[in-house]
C-alpha cells in the first residue's frame, strides 16, 4: 500500500490533485526497507518546532496539556502532500531515532498526530520526563534538515 502510494506520488509530483489519499492509509507507518523510502521533504530555512506547553522545568499534574507550536511551516494531515508542510510527533522519553530517512515508527513513546492536531493530553507516571516535537511529512519521514524541538524535561506530580 504505502509504496503504491509512494509511487503515485513520484509520477504525480507536478500535479496537485493528490489530497485524496485517505488517512487512515497513512496513519500507521509500517517499517519500510531503505530502499523502499520515499525521498526526504526538505524543510524551509528557518522553520521551527516548539512546545508552547509544559515550559521546560515546570512541575505539573496529569492529565499534561502538550500545546505544539510552530513557525515558518504550515500542518497537513499525513498522506497529504502540500509544500512546506508536515505533522506533529511527539517524543516521550525517547530520542528522535538516528536513521530520520524512515518513516518514524508508531509506539507508546513516538506518538504522530496524523490528522494534523496541534495539541494533546498525555497520561504520564509520577517523576520526570522529557518531551520532544518532531515534525515529519506527509509519509512521517523527518524532513531535511530535521525541524526538531528542543527537548524539554517537566516533572509530573502524583495527583493525590
Ligand atoms: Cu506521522
Amino acid at each position: 500500500m504505502r509504496k503504491l502510494i509512494a509511487s503515485a506520488l513520484l509520477a504525480a509530483v507536478s500535479l496537485v490533485a493528490v489530497a485524496a489519499v485517505p488517512l487512515a492509509m497513512a496513519q500507521t507507518p509500517a517499517a519500510p526497507s531503505a530502499a523502499a523510502a520515499p525521498p526526504r521533504t526538505a524543510s524551509p530555512p528557518g522553520a521551527e518546532v516548539y512546545i508552547i506547553s509544559p515550559k521546560d522545568g515546570a512541575t505539573v499534574h496529569n492529565p499534561v496539556l502538550v500545546q505544539f507550536g510552530l513557525k515558518g511551516m504550515g500542518i497537513a494531515p499525513a498522506g497529504v502532500k502540500f509544500d512546506n508542510t508536515g505533522h506533529h510527533h511527539l517524543l516521550i522519553d525517547s530520542d528522535p531515532p538516528a536513521d530520520q530517512s524512515l518513516p518514524l515508527p508508531a509506539t507508546d513513546k513516538i506518538v504522530h498526530f496524523g490528522k494534523g492536531q496541534t495539541q494533546t493530553t498525555v497520561e504520564l507516571t509520577p517523576g520526570k520526563h522529557t518531551l520532544q516535537l518532531l515534525l515529519a511529512d506527509l509519509n512521517h519521514i523527518p524532513h531535511s534538515p530535521p525541524v526538531l524541538s528542543k527537548k524539554i524535561t517537566i516533572t509530573v506530580q502524583a495527583t493525590p
